[in-house]
């Protein structure tokens, strides 16, 4: 039981909202996530505001503590399901489009590496851009990869990779695009908190975005580049 059973949410200011909503996250508690979700939207905030400076904010402040010990992995997993029940809410939100149709993209973490909340907010953002996207989870190999983009037919891969130890997997993915004659089809990007730009380009990938708005921008810039 959160201490929110006490906090009436309509009296608190949109600061002290946002505030709670990163405890409740740091705290794991989906329930409370969800209400204050949707009292954040009764008061007319932008999902994508509601995103970035509750939930995500929020798994900040998780991701310190779980570096610095404090926090453990099924404390990160009750805050990972919160988010999940926040972004759920979210979802339709974000997706909401009139937009025409950009183009198709597959999305997916690579191999070794379950995390799965950034590249599952790509998704929804690029939906919310007007791209036909096809999220394949965590954990694909190149064979998954290339299949997707085949069975797809994609116009843009993405890729994300939450540690050091399977960012390295996404140049083992573009050699197998290389090989197998793929790779002048499909704009490859890259994301997750420990790539940058010069891995990207070492790895010739297309781009490196650092979150997801940069993600909807560079992918809508690369699909006009390559129609010309
Ligand atoms: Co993990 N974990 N974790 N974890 N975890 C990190 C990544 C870590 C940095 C925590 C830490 O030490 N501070 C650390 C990695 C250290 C490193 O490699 N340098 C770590 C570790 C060590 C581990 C384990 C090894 C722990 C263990 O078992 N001992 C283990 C690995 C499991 C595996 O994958 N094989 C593990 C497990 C887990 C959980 C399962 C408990 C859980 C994941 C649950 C899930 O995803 N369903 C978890 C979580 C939640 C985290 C942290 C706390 C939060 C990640 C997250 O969801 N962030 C994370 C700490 C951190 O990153 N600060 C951590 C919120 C999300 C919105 O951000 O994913 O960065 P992010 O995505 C952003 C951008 O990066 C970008 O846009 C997104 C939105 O703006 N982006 C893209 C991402 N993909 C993109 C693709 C694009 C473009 C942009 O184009 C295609």
């Amino acid at each position: 039981m959160s201490d929110n059973d006490e906090i009436i949410l309509a009296d608190l200011s949109n600061e002290e909202l946002f505030e709670l909503m990163q405890d409740d996250l740091y705290d794991g508690y989906a329930d409370e996530i969800v209400e204050e979700v949707h009292e954040a939207l009764k008061r007319g905030l932008a999902p994508y505001e509601i995103l970035t400076q509750g939930l995500v904010a929020g798994m900040d402040m998780v991701g310190e503590d779980f570096r610095d010990g404090i926090l453990f992995v099924p404390e990160v997993l009750m805050a990972a399901k919160a988010m999940k029940a926040g972004m759920t809410v979210l979802r339709p939100l974000l997706v909401e489009t009139g937009a025409p149709r950009l183009g198709v993209a597959v999305i997916g973490t690579v191999k070794g590496d379950i995390h799965d909340i950034g590249q599952n907010l790509v998704s929804m953002m690029w939906e919310g851009a007007g791209l036909e996207v096809h999220n394949i989870g965590i954990n694909n190999s190149a064979e998954a990869y290339l299949e997707a983009v085949q069975k797809y037919n994609a116009d843009v891969l993405g890729m994300s990779a939450l540690l050091t130890t399977t960012m390295p997997y996404m140049k083992v993915v573009i050699d197998e695009l290389k090989a197998k004659r793929m790779r002048d089809d499909v704009i490859v990007m890259v994301g997750g908190a420990p790539l940058n730009a010069a891995f990207a380009e070492e790895i010739e990938a297309d781009a490196y975005c650092e979150d997801a708005s940069e993600a909807v921008v560079r992918v809508k810039e690369l699909l006009v580049l390559r129609r010309r």
